[in-house]
């Protein structure tokens, strides 16, 4: 039993809700490790599709909680500890991850949005690299996420400046993959996740794991991950399926097997 998230399944789909609204689900050690825990859950079902993280109330994550911090903590353990496993978790789970992001996303709430597949933003919700402005660096995979989404520049910009960019402002600078009005906000939600978790699954999984392998690789090495993917995507009954279904000139049904 969850303290600090709710966790649950409809369909298909894993919700992973950040439950401490009254601080704008800033993160709490109890936090990281149940989001930890609800990613492990959501990697070894086999029911699960696809993954939504979002936040109760009016935010999406305020960053770490910066009243549970005592002086003794040494940040750069913290981050091995607690952080980092849960941003490699995202990483290597093969599923798609969506930010619904709710409200605002803050310090390491928004590195936590940027580790997600897609990013879904209210169209009233702001983000902020909050980091400077208590004197700190981005981190929980800030710094390798964000210059990968809106470039160099942008991304140093954002980081130095700390300013808060609206929820259009991320759509046109790559951060967010859709801007979704208040009034439509779960049902479009919703409608993103079903349709991630009706696509052929493995296939999915694999364009996530060979395509970041593209920042550090050759030509050459893509081209072979390319072969092994395909070679694994080409033995599963969605690959059958798909070319049934286009032979048999009907829509496919995948089952994410
Ligand atoms: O190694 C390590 O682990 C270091 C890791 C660092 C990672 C980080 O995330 S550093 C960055 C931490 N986050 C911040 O600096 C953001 C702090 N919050 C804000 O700047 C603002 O709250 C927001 C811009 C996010 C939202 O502003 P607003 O005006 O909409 O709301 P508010 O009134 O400031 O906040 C509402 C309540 O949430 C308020 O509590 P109260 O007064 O009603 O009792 C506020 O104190 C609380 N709250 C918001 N953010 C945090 C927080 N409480 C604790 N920690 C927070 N991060």
């Amino acid at each position: 039993m969850y303290q600090s998230i709710i966790f649950e399944k409809t369909e298909g789909i894993a919700w992973i809700k950040l439950n401490r609204p009254a601080k704008l689900n800033a993160f709490t050690l109890e936090m990281q490790k149940e989001i930890h825990s609800a990613l492990i859950k959501c990697k070894n079902d086999d029911e699960v599709r696809a993954i939504i993280i979002t936040g109760e109330g009016r935010g999406f994550c305020s960053g770490q909680d910066l009243s549970s911090f005592g002086k003794s903590v040494n940040l750069g353990n913290y981050l091995r500890e607690y952080y980092n496993p849960m941003i490699e978790e995202m990483a290597s789970l093969e599923k798609p991850i969506i930010a619904a992001i709710n409200g605002v996303a803050a310090g390491a709430g928004l590195s936590l949005a940027l580790a997600c597949d897609f990013r879904i933003i209210c169209e009233d919700a702001t983000l902020v690299n909050a980091f400077i402005h208590i004197g700190l660096v981005p981190d929980a995979g800030n710094m390798y996420y964000l210059p990968r989404l809106v470039g160099y520049a942008k991304a140093l910009e954002l980081a130095v400046l700390g300013e808060k960019i609206t929820a259009h402002e991320a759509l046109k600078s790559g951060l967010a993959t859709k801007v979704v009005a208040r009034d439509h906000w779960e049902e479009e939600v919703l409608q993103f996740a079903n349709r991630l978790a009706n696509l052929p699954t493995r296939a999915i999984g694999l364009i996530k794991k060979y395509m970041r392998e593209s920042f550090e690789s050759d030509l050459q090495t893509m081209l072979e991950y390319e072969a092994r993917a395909q070679a694994e995507a080409g033995e599963t009954d969605d690959h059958k399926e798909g070319v049934m279904a286009f032979l048999e000139k009907r829509s496919p049904k995948f089952s994410g097997k």
